[in-house]
C-alpha cells in the first residue's frame, strides 16, 4: 500500500486543486491531505474564505482523497510522514525544492501547477480582494 501525502489550504476548491489531488492519488494507493487550519493560515498570511471545517468537509467528498488531517504548523511534516507511514510527499511545483529535506524519510515529487487558475484569481475576478 503506497501512501501519499500533500498539504495545502484548498480554499474555494478549483480545478487546479483537484488536478493536483488526482495526480497525487494516481501515484499511490492512499492519499492523505493535510489541510491548513484557520490559525495556521494566519501564520501563512492567508485568509481563507471557507473555514477549516468546511474545507475539510469538501475535500473528504473528493474521490481522490482518502483521509484529511489538520496542518497546524510548518514543522509537522517529518512527524506526519513517520506517523502516517508515508511513502511519497507531493506538492505543486510552486513549492519546488522547499521540502527536499523530506527525502530522508520518503520520496518527494513536485507536480506542475495548473496554469490560469488560483484562489487569488477567483477572488480578484469576483471583486473579493
Ligand atoms: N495548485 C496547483 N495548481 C493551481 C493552484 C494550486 O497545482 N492552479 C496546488 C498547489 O501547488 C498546492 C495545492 O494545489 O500543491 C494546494 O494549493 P494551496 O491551497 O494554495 O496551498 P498552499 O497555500 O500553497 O499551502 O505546507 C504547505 C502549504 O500548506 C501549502
Amino acid at each position: 500500500m503506497k501512501r501519499v501525502i500533500t498539504y495545502g489550504t484548498f480554499d474555494l476548491l478549483h480545478k487546479g486543486h483537484v488536478r493536483l489531488l488526482k495526480r497525487a492519488a494516481a501515484l499511490g494507493d492512499h492519499l492523505t491531505v493535510a489541510v491548513s487550519t484557520d490559525e495556521f493560515n494566519a501564520i501563512k498570511g492567508k485568509k481563507a474564505y471557507t473555514s477549516y471545517e468546511d474545507r475539510k468537509y469538501i475535500l473528504e467528498a473528493i474521490r481522490y482523497v482518502d483521509e484529511v488531517i489538520p496542518e497546524e504548523n510548518w514543522d509537522q511534516k517529518v512527524n506526519d510522514v513517520v506517523k502516517y507511514n508515508i511513502d511519497l510527499f507531493v506538492m505543486g511545483d510552486d513549492w519546488k525544492g522547499k521540502f527536499d529535506f523530506l527525502e530522508d524519510y520518503c520520496q518527494v515529487v513536485y507536480l506542475p501547477r495548473t496554469e490560469g487558475i488560483s484562489t487569488t484569481k477567483i477572488k480578484d475576478d469576483l471583486g473579493m480582494n
